[in-house]
Formats: C-alpha cells, structure tokens, sequence
C-alpha cells in the first residue's frame, strides 16, 4: 500500500469491465463496494478502497452452493443487484438471486468473509437494499409490482432472521421513468432521502431522488432531477445509472454508479456495464447533485481523499498457487471434477463434461473479464485429445448463444485446431492440423474486431480468424452481463482428458 498526496483528477471507470449496480458502504476510512454477477460463480465481489478511486478486490461475498445455487440459471439470471451496508459491527450484502430463493442477505463480521449462510427474506421484487434507522429499526425496500402497483416497496425486518415485521407498502414510483429500480433509503440530517434508478439499464438510464420526513413517506421529488443522467448527452459515457451514495471520512460526499462506454463507431457496442465514481455536490436547500450538474467525465476534475494505490496484479498467471485469484470466475457452480491446481502442480488442469459453451450448464469453465480495448490474451495449453468430440481451449464468451473458440480438438482420429464464431444462429469453423506438444492460442482483443492466433513454434504466430466485437455484446446479444475471456474443456462422453493451462496472459495496451 502507496500513501500519496491527493491530486485533483482521476479517471473513470474506477472499476473498468462487467462489474454492474455498484454499491458502498464506509466504515472509518475503508470503503467496501459491491457488484451484480447474475450466473457466474462465486458471487458478488467485494473491493476495497482508501481513496474511492483505487480499488483491490478483498473476496466474493457468496462463495457456496448453499449460498448460492446457480444451476441451470440463465447467464443474465442468478444474482442481481447487491447493496452493501454496515452497522454496529457487521457487514450486510442484500441481493436476489432471480434463479433461486428471490431475497436474501448474508452477513460477516470481516469484509474479506467468510460471509453466512443465505437468510432469505420474504418481500418480492429486486434490487433490495438496507436502511437502519436510529431507533432500531430496519427497512428493507425493492422493487416489484405488488398490490398498489409497480414501484419501491418497503417493510421492516428483523435483522437477525430476515423476518418481515410488517406489511410491504408502496413508497414511490419515482419520475415517471420506465423501470424504477435500485432503490436505496439514507437519513441525512434527520430528513430520509430515497434514492432510485429510472428508465432502464440502457441508454435512457437515469438516478433521481426524492425526500420525506417519515420512512414510508409521502416523499417528494427532487425539483431538479434526475441528479444523474447521460440520457440526452453527447458523451464517451453513457447508461449512467444505478447509484450509490456514500459520505466521505473528511465529510464530503461520492456516488459510485455504473455507466458503459460504447464503441461510437460503427456500432454502439461495449465490453458490459462498469463502474464509475462521481462528487456529489449539495444545493442549499438540501438536494444532492451528482457530478457537474448530473454529468460525469472520463477524467474528472474534483478535490479527492489522499491517494491510496495498492499493488498492482501481474499480468500473468502461472497458476502456482492452491487457490484460483480472486480474478477468476465459474458459469454457474463448477463440477469440482472438472477443474484442479494441484493434479499437475504450476497448471490448471481442466476435464471437459457433457456440458458444452452453448448449454445452460456447467461446463469446465475458468474465466475473467474483459476490462480494457486492446489487450493482448494469450494461454499455454498441453492437450492431446484422445476421443473425437473433446474440446480445450480459449473463448470469448458473452453468453451461450454468442462466443467465439479458439481450441484444439479432435476430429475424425487427427487433432486439430478449431475457430468458432457462435452468433445466434449463424455459427462458423475453420480448422487446421494441429502438431503434438502444447500450443500457445493468443487473442488480440479491439474496440473493433477479436483476432485469434496460434503459436506452435517459438518462431511462427499463425493468425487463424477474426471476429466483430460488436456481435459479442449486450447491443447484440442482450442480457445484463459483460465480456468474459476464458479456458474451457469440453468432452461429449463425459468426463474428457486432462488439458493443462501452465499459464494465462492478460495484458492490455496502449493502442
Ligand atoms: C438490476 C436492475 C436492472 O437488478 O438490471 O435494468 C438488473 N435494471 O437495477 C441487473 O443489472
């Protein structure tokens, strides 16, 4: 950990690549924050900061089945928005998990976790979050169409068993917006202040806010909102949306939200919904203002807490630790089967299953997000198939239905080197003899286009097809998750041979 002098810019996204609905929480001068995974496994990563805008990830909130039971989720399915809250020594992260029980929360006294067994919470609806209030009590608002219509709804539970106290009342259905959503209640001097998202995760996004001196209202509306809003802006930024808010150990105040940066041309296409920092200023009679009147920037220009960095990651993996980084994520929960570190001690050794790239399964899948346009990927893979139809290799997954392989596989007796592009119901192969020994598949990941090489020799890198990055994104393929780069095994006969990665390259560039 580097402590230096504050400077007054930093750039946004604080947490660049699928890391969507952020939420914060302070305790003393740490700051913990929060972000959805939908089916990818473990659950809800957990980062940490000193200064709001360096963040390290500490762990995953839900690391269990129990937990977290994925199977058969759709990939946008599984865990929606998290909300991360603190009070009188213990950490709560709230979430739904859309494919399982709706409502829970767990709970831990250390961030990092372990983190409880799932406490279920009765109220319907998504996007739950926490207030607890000076006398005691707790209120748990979401979002649903319920007996007084769609809008925020709230009760109170009891915090130790996840208890409704009282009956859910509707307490505001926003602006007038699509989708009111995200909806997080603070006290602020004395005054409770409920904030939300409206019209939709996309291009329309927006945060408004309204205000009441009771918890179940009648609230009244910001007369300038929404206080966060790129809906109508000309801006490298957009979706801004889904915000938090969280006041600052030297009194100012911050709202983390998430937001994308589109590829403008030709094709409005980004790598998922990512998270973003703004100041939040105040008007004197007590409205909040996010950024530069509901703007934001990629570089802003605002007073910041002392700079804290940490460490930086290597941009490798030689995967010779007994334990995956904090990095890596699963589709849905992983056969223990079908992945290991310690069958060949300095590889990840995974042994493909039936289930394949285009199953709502769980395939032998290892995988991290695409953070950054132009970075180079690249895996050192020892594989020798030994039936037809095994598979290892690298892919570059947006969901089931959208992915583009790089693999060696075996066909009619040969190995070979296989490039798919899966794009709904278009799909393509190319193939290429493939030499016994390992092989090392390299992508080249742009704003434009993936391009995906071979290397069997030192000496030769073999370009061995092209893919359009805008047809792996949400624009294109729906959903709510992001770009995900990852070594996979497939065996249609079950369980397939071992295909050792020794080692996994992440390194963006400067284009
Ligand atoms: C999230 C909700 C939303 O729960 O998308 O479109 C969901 N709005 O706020 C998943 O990010």
């Amino acid at each position: 950990m580097e402590t230096t002098c504050s400077t007054a810019t930093y750039s946004n996204p604080v947490i660049p690549g699928f890391y969507p609905d952020p939420s914060i929480c302070r305790v003393g001068d740490d700051y913990y924050l929060v972000t959805s995974t939908f089916a990818y496994f473990p659950g809800v990563p957990i980062f940490h900061s000193k200064d709001l805008v360096n963040w390290r990830q500490i762990g995953h909130c839900l690391t269990t089945e129990q937990q977290l039971p994925l199977a058969n989720a759709w990939l946008s399915g599984g865990i929606y928005a998290p909300t991360i809250r603190y009070h009188d020594g213990w950490f709560y992260m709230v979430t739904t998990n859309v494919s399982g029980v709706g409502n829970f929360y767990v709970r831990s006294q250390q961030p990092e976790g372990p983190w409880s067994e799932m406490i279920p919470v009765a109220q319907g609806g998504i996007d739950p979050s926490l207030l607890f209030d000076e006398d005691g009590s707790v209120y748990f608002q979401s979002t649903y169409s319920g007996n007084e219509g769609y809008g925020i709804y709230q009760c109170e539970i009891d915090i130790a068993t996840g208890t409704m106290l009282t009956v859910s009342r509707l307490i505001w259905r926003g602006t007038g917006g699509a989708h009111a959503e995200a909806p997080h209640l603070y006290k602020i001097n004395g005054l409770y202040y409920l904030m939300i998202a409206e019209g939709g995760t996309e291009y329309g996004h927006m945060a408004t806010i309204a205000r009441s001196e009771a918890p179940y209202g009648p609230y009244e509306p910001c007369p300038h909102n929404p206080i966060l809003s790129h809906r109508s802006r000309k801006s490298s930024i957009q979706a801004t949306g889904h915000a938090d808010l969280v006041q600052a150990h030297d009194g100012s105040w911050w709202a983390v939200f998430l937001g994308v940066r589109p590829v403008s041309y030709p094709y409005r296409h980004h790598l998922g919904r990512e998270t973003f920092l703004a100041p939040v200023s105040w008007t004197p009679d007590g409205w909040p203002i996010i950024g530069n009147g509901g703007s934001v920037e990629s570089v802003m220009d605002a007073p910041r807490l002392t700079e804290v960095r940490w460490q930086t990651h290597s941009t490798r993996d030689d995967f010779d630790d007994a334990t995956l980084g904090f990095d890596w994520v699963f589709l849905r929960n992983p056969n223990p089967l079908c992945w290991s570190l310690s069958e060949s001690p300095g590889n990840l050794v995974l042994r493909g299953n039936e289930a394949s790239l285009d199953d709502v399964g769980a395939p032998a899948f290892v995988g991290r997000r695409l953070r950054h346009w132009s970075s180079h990927i690249a895996t050192l893979l020892n594989f020798e198939p030994q039936q037809d139809g095994e598979e290892a290799g690298l892919t570059v997954f947006m969901n089931e239905n959208y992915h583009y392989d790089l693999a060696v596989t075996r066909k009619e007796g040969r190995k070979v080197i296989v490039f798919r592009r899966t794009v709904g119901s278009l799909r393509s192969e190319s193939m290429l003899e493939c030499l016994k020994g390992p092989v090392v598949l390299q992508i080249e990941a742009q704003p434009e286009w993936f391009h995906f090489k071979l290397q069997q020799h030192p000496s030769d890198v073999l370009e061995v097809g092209s893919g359009e990055s805008h047809l792996l994104s949400t624009e294109v393929a729906g959903g709510f998750t992001g770009i995900i780069i990852a070594m996979y095994a497939v065996c249609e006969t079950g369980q397939g041979s071992p295909a050792s990665f020794d080692w996994f390259e992440y390194e963006p560039f400067q284009p």
